[in-house]
């Protein structure tokens, strides 16, 4: 199949780093955005996706590509106003950019956080569905509960067709308890944002982003429907997490939500 070009914000982030080793191999050329140089890629396009003045160059970033995986932002609790200009005013910005240059599709980096105060499913206690409400944790899972809802707002307005994946824990390794069921490896995030960018019809998607881990918490059929296959599951792991952290407890405020060590006030991370 011909290669396509795809955009890729937070290039220079840690899920960036990762697929730009691993999208490559599923025929992406990737342009890349970052606010800060990407190590290594003089090429890369350093750009505050929060600054207005920015429009023009961003216009240009987004031109011509097949796709953009909007990974960019603040991935953690931070001041509100921080999070307003990174995350809410900076995924306006893109979208803007893209409807105006008529970009098809976009894939953005949501997260657990947005629905961070559902209450975890004990094992054999039905799973999480995609359409659960919003429940975010923290100015950060609101603002993504913002970009999941700005989605569906460009879709139903003016056809820009985005996949919002609700990623877990996206790293080498699960490193806590709670990644068990969270965990997404790099392999099978390739594989997912590479089926949510080229799968027919989405219109505005909400799946999540995790592998096919044993102790899940949540529902994978909408991402499975996109042809999302994943390999991985993160069970090997489990004997030494659990035998390290032991299992984990509702009754413990850090472990009764999906949002885990979010939800608690303030928020405590990384563990
Ligand atoms: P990261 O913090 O390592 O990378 C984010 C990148 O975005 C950084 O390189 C940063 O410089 C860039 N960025 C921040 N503000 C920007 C702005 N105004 N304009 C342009 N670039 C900006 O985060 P990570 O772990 O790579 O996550 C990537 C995305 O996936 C984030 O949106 C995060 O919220 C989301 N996510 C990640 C999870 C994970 O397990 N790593 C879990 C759930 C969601
Ligand atoms: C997220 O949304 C964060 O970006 C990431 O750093 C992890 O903390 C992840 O969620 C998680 O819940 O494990």
């Amino acid at each position: 199949a011909a290669r396509r070009t795809l955009l890729l914000t937070g290039a220079a982030g840690a899920v960036g780093g990762m697929m730009r080793e691993l999208l490559p191999e599923h025929g992406w050329d990737l342009r890349l955005l970052d606010v800060v140089p990407v190590p290594g890629e003089p090429d890369a396009i350093t750009l505050d996706l929060g600054d207005p003045e920015g429009a023009a160059a961003l216009r240009e970033a987004v031109r011509g590509v097949d796709g953009v995986l909007h990974l960019a932002g603040i991935s953690l609790e931070s001041t509100f106003e921080k999070i307003l200009r990174a995350n809410v005013q900076g995924t306006y910005h893109l979208y803007e950019a893209a409807r105006a240059e008529g970009v098809r599709r976009i894939v953005f980096a949501s997260s657990n956080h947005a629905v961070g105060f559902t209450p975890r499913p004990e094992p054999g206690e039905p799973l999480v569905p995609a359409d659960t409400p919003h429940r975010p944790d923290t100015f950060y899972g609101l603002s993504k509960c913002f970009g999941e809802d700005l989605a569906d707002l460009y879709w139903h307005k003016h056809g820009v067709e985005t996949v919002s994946v609700r990623i877990g824990s996206c790293y080498p390794e699960p490193t806590t308890v709670r990644m068990l069921s969270l965990w997404l490896s790099p392999g099978d995030a390739a594989r997912l944002f590479d089926a949510a960018l080229t799968a027919p019809d989405v219109g505005h998607t909400v799946v999540y982003g995790s592998s096919a881990n044993t102790r899940a918490w949540w529902d994978l059929s909408s991402a499975r429907a996109l042809g999302y296959a994943p390999r991985d599951d993160s069970e090997p792991y489990a004997a030494r997490l659990v035998a390290e952290e032991g299992e984990l407890s509702r009754d413990d405020p850090e472990h009764t939500h999906l949002g885990g060590p979010f939800c608690v006030n303030p928020p405590i991370w990384p563990r």
